[in-house]
């Protein structure tokens, strides 16, 4: 009898005789006949034990609960009827451990209790899949990026100073100093660019974001990248190539979770290059419509959810006013910057924000003295201009904002298996 996953035996690998070791999803109990519906962390199915079949050893599945642990033996057989086109015909079992009652039921709950009990509920398929599917989306980052001549570098959290502004700093006491916990690594990556050339980070960030939204978590994962010679137009093909790659990753491995949560080819049908507006557009488009928006205002969540809305592939929005956004983006005149939000469609908002960086010292050192930042904490950044300046961009892309829109979900903390927001950081 061979060892197997219950993926192997749903992707037609293993149609024999085969054991299974896992935790019961669900139990049903008919006149000499239960049904067990297994799971084991790559997938569930359901195995049948019949009393005709089993003999005396069956009396010992009436103590069985949910999320009691079993290794089941038996005949792995395609059905059509069966979820998943197969299920088991078990011919033995070990019961390892019975279960106490499993306090998540099959009977509604509310938020707040799934979210306390939040250890328990990440054993539910739904959000398996989606774990997986984060999986698939950080390993396609890291194989486009090593694809392409990026090196992979690990700047650090703790920080002495900001990058996106003081609003949304969480503070730390550093040993007596105040310090930061990190917002970006884009400031190390621009350091790092004059040692490796091309480089790239996937870290934690974090923002004290002070509302309850559906797309705002105060500890997220970043995956960004640093691009030296490169022009923002560039820098916004490189965003594209690497998009589109983990789309089609996902397609290629993930299709059976991605079924849970939209039709895959809704994904299929995204292609390249994708739609470029300028943000000027934008503000046009959204007054048309009756918006109360002015020209050099910031998109709100209201306004992204309309533009987005209105795509169903992942688009650009271009050359905000400096005023909007951070100080280190390059000027393309008096008004304007260098730079362009990737944002995922469909109603679902901002996934990329990227530029082409500032190299002139003296416009770096205003920009901050407009925000109030004190000059000393960026001496060494600017030190970064001042020896072997290049034209240089890059990017930072929100790896749960992705998950969110490919997985269609209503907010932003179930692409995360331990969600940190305003009011929540238990368990
Ligand atoms: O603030 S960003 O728009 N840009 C940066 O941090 C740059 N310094 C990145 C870079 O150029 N290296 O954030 C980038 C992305 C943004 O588009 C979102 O997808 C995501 O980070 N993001 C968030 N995701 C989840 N929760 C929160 N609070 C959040 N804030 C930003």
């Amino acid at each position: 009898m061979v060892d197997v996953k219950i993926s192997d035996i749903l992707d037609g690998k293993a149609e024999s005789d085969v054991q299974l070791k896992g935790w019961v999803w669900n139990i049903r109990f008919g006149g000499g006949i239960v049904f067990i519906v297994l799971r084991d962390g790559t997938g569930t199915i359901q195995c049948i034990a019949k009393k005709e079949e089993l003999g005396d050893k069956f009396k010992e599945l009436e103590n069985l609960t949910r999320e009691s642990s079993i290794v089941i033996r038996g005949r792995a057989k395609k059905d059509e009827r069966a979820p998943g086109g197969y299920e088991i015909h078990c011919k033995d079992f070990d019961i390892v451990y019975v279960s106490e009652e499993f306090p998540i039921g099959k009977k509604e709950h509310g938020p707040a209790f799934l979210l306390d009990n939040r250890h328990l509920v990440l054993r539910s398929p739904r959000y398996a899949a989606i774990m997986r599917i984060k999986d698939t989306i950080l390993h396609g980052a890291r194989e486009w990026f090593r694809e392409n001549g990026f090196t992979e570098v690990t700047p650090p959290i703790i920080s002495g100073n900001s990058c996106e502004g003081g609003s949304t700093l969480f503070e730390l006491n550093y040993f007596g100093k105040k310090a930061y916990l990190s917002q970006s690594a884009q400031l190390y990556l621009e350091a790092l660019i004059f040692s490796l050339g091309k480089v790239y980070s996937i870290t934690p960030s974090f923002r004290a974001e002070k509302s309850r939204t559906r797309r705002h978590l105060a500890e997220y994962w970043h995956i960004e990248a640093e691009e030296p010679w490169t022009t923002e137009e560039e820098n916004e093909k490189i965003e594209e190539n690497l998009v589109f790659h983990i789309i089609r990753k996902v397609l290629d491995e993930r299709k059976r979770e991605l079924s849970m949560f939209r039709d895959p080819s809704t994904l299929e049908r995204i292609q390249k290059p994708f739609p470029r507006i300028k943000y000027s557009e934008v503000i046009n488009t959204l007054q048309k419509n009756g918006y109360d928006i002015k020209w050099g205002d910031d998109l709100g969540a209201d306004e992204e959810y309309f533009i987005s809305k209105k795509f169903d592939s992942p688009f650009f929005i271009q050359n905000f006013p400096k005023e909007a956004k951070a100080f280190y983006m390059k000027r393309l005149d008096e008004k304007l910057v260098k730079c362009a939000d990737m944002i995922a469609p469909e109603g679902y908002g901002e996934m990329i924000g990227g530029s082409e960086r500032e190299t002139d010292v003296d416009v770096l050192i205003k920009r901050l003295e407009e925000q109030e930042e004190n000059i000393e904490n960026y001496k060494w950044y600017l030190d970064l201009r001042r020896y072997g300046s290049v034209s240089h961009s890059g990017f930072g892309l929100g790896t749960e904002r992705m998950v969110w829109w490919i997985c269609k979900l209503d907010h932003i903390r179930d692409t995360i298996p331990f969600p940190r927001v305003i009011n929540r950081y238990y368990p």
